[in-house]
């Protein structure tokens, strides 16, 4: 393309899980760069089409860590056509010079549908970024629809991407790019990341007006990602987050950090103005990862709004005093991840720090405000037992959470979860993880992926119900006949018990 009068057109892609609603701040922030250079940007979003059979949510009712929701009452529906039509529809009518695909990697296979399907020998290049090319480049750039990777943060890099190629140039030399050259890879080195200040809003004009809705605490709304800060302080060996730092260690500045009070302001007011923000769904890793005096700026700064916030923090960066403030400044629920009861296991083995007794000193002051919590656990951790499960079902037992999640371990490459379970032969290295909600891909020789499975279906029943029924609830765990009859017939006095109290 070398007609310098034409605009560059950008085909960007976000291969989504069916219906998860919260929209991507990446692509919102790719497409706001993309246009403020002056190209040309359109989006194919697979979220409402339907490719599974059931959605991360309907999964999580059927494991009783979700009340029953009605998506279609805010007007979301799927899509007649099969994804991949509409697809090639779009590429069709919209003729772009890049497509630019966003990945995570439980998203690669569906992000690779989508991919070969393109006409070989005619198709748009392509260039594939997000969480994971950077931690999988050699598997992403192995594929011949796959023309060039962005490694990290994607705001300066896409956009040099773009000049290149619009000039007729091979997007080479450029930082943060690999390419590939006579069937080599093209390495190139990181560059800084930038200041989030620099960074411009996220542009969310080009998703549909459903994408915006959704439900909590029983209401609609219209919900936007807001940006505080990127990046994570602490080192859970399951998480992303210390490769992430790991990547930029040879840059000055660091990556873990903050948009400044009067910038995260900003947002909020731009989201009101142009898409009626009604609930800040806010974006951070660890939101309460900031000191006293940091929490005392922010309280004055969102006092000025009254709509309704979520936010996930870490137990111990909890008190009393900030929860009251949280309640005040109208916070509908906090997720706080657990991960695991045992206290030895989770420090030693998980790497999250924190002790039995500041998850439940946190949960004697969360139980003096309104504020409802989401408890994250996770079941089939590299070398966790039977046992040790239990020890992460009998701590839920003694904390009041408003709900209750159980996820599959699932281990990302990057982690260093994934390179222990590779050496200890758990997983192979080309195993395609599935998402935290459809079971476990380990191959342990003391807890089985069915056993796994039927522990993470009946957590809730184990975890609300007294122990008397734990009996029945063993039999819930099956899933043969008799297994799957008892598990309804629980649910249905879960259900009645607990979520319509
Ligand atoms: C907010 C969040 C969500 C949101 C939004 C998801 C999204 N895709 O943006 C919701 C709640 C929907 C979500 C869902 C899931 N998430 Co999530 N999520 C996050 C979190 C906490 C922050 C992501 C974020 O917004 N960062 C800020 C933006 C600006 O950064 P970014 O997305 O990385 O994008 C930058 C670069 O990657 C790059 N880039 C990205 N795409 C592209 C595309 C092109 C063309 C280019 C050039 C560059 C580029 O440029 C961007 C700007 O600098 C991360 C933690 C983390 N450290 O990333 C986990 C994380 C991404 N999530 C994770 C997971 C597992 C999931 C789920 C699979 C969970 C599930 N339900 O089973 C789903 C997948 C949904 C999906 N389709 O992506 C994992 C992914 C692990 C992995 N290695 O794949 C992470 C890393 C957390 C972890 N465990 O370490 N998530």
């Amino acid at each position: 393309m070398n007609d310098t009068n034409t605009r560059f057109k950008v085909l960007l892609v976000y291969p989504n899980f069916m219906m998860v609603n919260l929209l991507p701040t990446n692509i919102g922030i790719l497409t706001a760069v993309l246009r403020r250079e002056g190209h040309e940007v359109d989006l194919f979003d697979t979220t409402f089409y339907r490719t599974a059979e059931k959605s991360i949510d309907e999964v999580r009712v059927d494991n009783l860590q979700l009340r029953k929701f009605n998506l279609g009452a805010v007007g979301i529906q799927y899509k007649n056509k099969p994804v991949v039509e509409a697809f090639l529809e779009k590429i069709r009518n919209f003729k772009p010079d890049l497509i630019g695909m966003t990945c995570v990697e439980d998203t690669w296979p569906q992000a690779k549908m989508l991919l070969a399907a393109l006409p070989a020998g005619s198709r748009p290049r392509v260039l594939l970024g997000g969480i994971f090319p950077t931690f999988s480049p050699e598997r992403a750039l192995a594929e011949d629809f796959v023309d060039y990777i962005c490694l990290g943060e994607g705001e300066e890099a896409l956009v040099d991407t773009c000049v290149a190629l619009k000039k007729g140039d091979e997007p080479r030399n450029i930082q943060n790019i690999w390419t590939k050259e006579n069937g080599k890879i093209a390495r190139q080195p990181m560059r800084p990341p930038l200041p989030l200040d620099e960074i411009p809003f996220g542009d969310f004009s080009l998703f549909e007006k459903e994408r915006f809705f959704r439900p909590m605490q029983g209401k609609i709304y219209k919900m936007l990602p807001v940006e505080t800060d990127r990046g994570c302080p602490y080192s859970c060996n399951f998480c992303n987050a210390p490769a992430i730092r790991e990547l930029y260690k040879s840059s000055d500045s660091k990556y873990f950090r903050r948009r400044s009070l009067n910038n995260i302001r900003e947002q909020i007011l731009y989201y009101q103005k142009n898409y009626g923000l009604e609930y800040s769904y806010f974006n951070a890793e660890t939101f309460l990862a900031i000191s006293p005096k940091e929490f005392m700026a922010f309280s004055e700064m969102y006092s000025e709004f009254s709509h309704p916030f979520w936010c996930q923090t870490r137990v111990e960066t909890i008190d009393l005093e900030k929860l009251k403030t949280l309640e005040k400044l109208n916070c509908n629920r906090i997720s706080i991840g657990i991960e695991h009861g045992n206290e030895d296991f989770r420090t030693k083995i998980i790497g999250k720090t924190f002790k039995n007794t500041q998850l439940f000193d946190a949960f004697r002051n969360i139980s003096q405000t309104s504020i409802p919590i989401t408890v994250n656990n996770i079941i089939g951790f590299p070398d966790e037992t039977r046992s040790l499960a239990f020890d992460t079902i009998e701590i839920n037992r003694q904390i009041s959470a408003d709900s209750i999640n159980a996820f599959y371990f699932v281990p990302y490459k990057g982690t260093r979860f994934y390179d222990m379970c590779l050496e200890k032969g758990y997983i192979a290295a080309d195993t395609q993880t599935k998402s935290l909600a459809e079971g476990s891909c380990l191959d342990m020789p003391g807890f089985s992926s069915d056993e796994i499975k039927g522990l993470v279906r009946t957590f809730s029943l184990y975890v609300r119900f007294p122990k008397s029924k734990w009996p029945l609830v063993k039999r819930a765990e099956s899933f043969d006949k008799e297994g799957n009859e008892i598990f309804l017939r629980l649910s249905e006095e879960f259900r009645e018990k607990y979520f319509n109290a």
